[in-house]
């Protein structure tokens, strides 16, 4: 069958099942698992859910627990659906601090393990930003039919034979890898299928849109503030200033950057000295897309796939986008900084 625009993401996944590596079907199946998930949860975002979840009509303020049983919903959806495909063992999710293991038998015996955001940037809901739900797909390292142990979830991000996020924006999308390049699918609510719009994502390799809270410029390295400073100058490269471009939620700033070339940084600060963004529900997923669409992804030293998980809540210090970009802030804090 050939590949076509708009094609169901469900098609597109059995069509291309043969250049899978693990060509078996179950990562296909578990694939289309999330993209029930992904539609369940998108509703409860966007329209009716949202007032369920929310209070009453007319709540100027949306208290932090109401935002938060958005957060419990996603993240139960996706274990569900997850669950329902038999092909998980275990979860890791950012939203729980155990991971969550599957006694059925049928998933007891699946081959892969998953980590995951439910809810990337959920804060946000409530001025009607777009967030994101981010996820991971592993081999399982322990035998299958066995309790998965803590080292299944424990992989340096090289290991990951899938990756992908969803966006919840003014339209919602689909965009994952299975280590054969980057597709992205958009949500067609007339027939409630992701559908694809964007065949074979390659991220332009220089941009100029960098992307990071200057909120915290105090509290930057001084590498950090160098390459800030390089971004805003007239600099003979790049004969203009970049543009700052902020959002606040990783999978939508990603987006973008991805799309149009640029970077995003979450660095380590004086505060945050191993940075805020967690190695296994963020920023390995991130990497593997960011790589496979021609980008990079460090934490400013190290490529970010080959760092090996400490623990599940591990913070790294981030950096992804257009090769060049972030090659050259990594040139910055190699310069300027005695730690990356
Ligand atoms: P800050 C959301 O909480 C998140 O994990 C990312 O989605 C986002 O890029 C970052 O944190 C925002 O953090 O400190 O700039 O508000």
């Amino acid at each position: 069958m050939k590949i076509y625009k708009s094609m169901p993401l469900n098609q597109f996944i059995i069509r291309r099942q043969e250049d899978l590596e693990h060509a078996t079907g179950e990562l296909s199946r578990l694939l289309s698992h999330i993209g029930v998930a992904a539609k369940i949860v998108n509703r409860e975002i966007n329209k009716s859910g949202l007032i369920d979840f929310l209070g009453e009509f007319g709540s100027s303020t949306l208290q932090r627990s109401e935002l938060k049983k958005l957060d419990v919903f996603a993240d139960s959806q996706f274990i569900e659906a997850i669950k329902a495909s038999g092909d998980v063992c275990g979860i890791a999710s950012e939203e729980n601090h155990e991971i969550v293991t599957f006694d059925n038998i049928l998933s007891k015996d699946g081959k892969y393990i998953m980590c995951m955001d439910p809810l990337d940037g959920f804060s946000n809901i409530d001025v009607n930003v777009s967030v994101g739900t981010i996820f991971s797909i592993y081999p399982r390292i322990s035998k299958c039919g066995e309790e998965p142990v803590v080292e299944d979830f424990l992989q340096e991000g090289i290991k990951q034979v899938a990756a992908g996020y969803i966006i919840y924006g003014s339209s919602t999308m689909m965009v994952y890898t299975t280590g054969q390049g980057v597709n992205g699918f958009t949500l067609d609510p007339s027939i409630g299928e992701f559908c694809l719009s964007h065949l074979d994502i390659r991220t332009p390799e220089d941009g100029h849109i960098y992307s990071i809270n200057e909120g915290y410029y105090t509290k930057f390295s001084d590498g950090i503030k160098n390459y800030i400073k390089y971004c805003q100058e007239n600099n003979e490269e790049t004969k203009r200033p970049y543009t700052s471009r902020y959002i606040g939620s990783l999978v939508s700033d990603f987006h973008r950057n991805l799309l149009k070339g640029g970077i995003y940084i979450y660095p380590y600060t004086t505060d945050k000295p191993e940075g805020k963004l967690f190695l296994s529900y963020e920023c390995n997923p991130i990497a593997f897309i960011a790589e496979q669409a021609g980008g990079r992804a460090s934490d400013g030293n190290k490529r970010i796939l080959e760092i090996k998980p400490k623990n599940l809540r591990q913070r790294v210090p981030f950096f992804s986008g257009s090769i060049n970009m972030v090659k050259t802030a990594e040139t910055f804090v190699k310069k300027y900084n005695h730690k990356n």
